[in-house]
């Protein structure tokens, strides 16, 4: 039986609203190991990682800036640490399960997950999150995971970002509905595989992940899944710091799970953006647990 080691990375250093710190609670409390029990998988929950809280941070620390990268030296060291979780779930032969926490969270897993393997990464997410320092409109890194664990801009000689075993070849992004100017150059430039809402409503849901998870997966030893919820339409996922209206239903969203599942290529997955501050009912987690859920396998027959 596969085990999913649960590990929660209650960030919010990356996020332009607080509360996303308390993603990891609110996903366990609503129900996620159940979840992935009524998946056929094993959850262990490894915990969190210790993330001081932005008020407790180094007083001598330079203090963040706006239009550049905010907290990006905390931001490092919780995904140093992170990354070593998902190296070592993925040594033990158990698939790591990262909870966030604000999307910054993904420069880590994508480290870890990529430390002793080829990988790719899918994206599901209204963002495109390549924003780098020079080209960020918010300073937040939450923009800026893709670029960071690409290497590309400033990350290139970076020792904490800059994935080695993660090319452009292999990363598709899903659901695209709001990508700044400097992104859309950074997607042509790099040719991912890129489907916007437009590709969804044109092709259908089954038919864009299926390529997406081809893309990703080909001639690499598996694939990330990095899960913004703000991926959804806020009408299924309100629980969000950045709602973008035009998003994916309840049933896309379950649909382009299964076909995850079906590809039989999952390395690592995270679950980010969750913020219990701003849900309905904590409704927001709920999806997530069944998201994830759907995504390791869980079938109604
Ligand atoms: C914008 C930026 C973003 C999530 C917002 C927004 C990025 N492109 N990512 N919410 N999860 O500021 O870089
Ligand atoms: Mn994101
Ligand atoms: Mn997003
Ligand atoms: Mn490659």
């Amino acid at each position: 039986m596969t085990t999913v080691r649960i590990i929660g990375a209650p960030t919010d250093y990356g996020a332009n609203r607080r509360g996303v710190d308390m993603g990891p609670s609110a996903i366990r409390y609503a129900g996620l190991a159940d979840q992935l029990s009524g998946a056929g998988v094993e959850a262990v929950d490894a915990g969190d990682l210790a993330v001081p809280r932005a008020e407790e941070r180094d007083p001598d620390a330079e203090p963040p800036r706006d239009g550049d990268a905010k907290f990006l030296r905390e931001t490092a060291d919780v995904c140093r640490r992170l990354a070593d979780e998902v190296g070592e779930t993925l040594a033990a032969g158990d698939v790591p399960l990262a909870l966030g926490g604000d999307h910054s969270i993904a420069i880590g897993s994508l480290s870890g997950s990529a430390r002793d393997a080829d990988i790719g990464a899918v994206w599901f997410d209204a963002h495109a999150d390549l924003n780098t320092p020079a080209t960020t409109p918010s300073g937040n890194v939450h923009g800026m995971p893709l670029a960071a664990a690409l290497g590309l801009g400033e990350f290139a000689g970076s020792d904490w970002a800059n994935a080695p075993g993660l090319d452009p070849e292999n990363v598709a992004l899903v659901g695209l509905r709001s990508v700044d100017d400097a992104e859309v150059e950074v997607i042509r430039d790099h040719g991912f595989a890129a489907y916007t809402m437009s590709d969804i409503d044109e092709r259908g849901i089954t038919d864009v992940t299926e390529e997406a998870m081809a893309e990703a997966s080909a001639g690499v030893d598996g694939v990330h899944v990095s899960l913004d919820l703000d991926w959804l339409d806020p009408k299924e996922a309100p629980g969000v710091g950045t709602p973008v209206r035009g998003g994916v239903t309840y049933r896309e969203a379950h649909s382009a799970m299964e076909v995850v599942a079906e590809s039989d290529a999952v390395r690592s997955m995270e679950l980010v953006e969750v913020n219990p501050t701003l849900d309905q009912h904590n409704e927001t987690a709920e999806l997530a647990t069944e998201l994830a859920a759907s995504a390791f396998g869980k079938r109604v027959l």
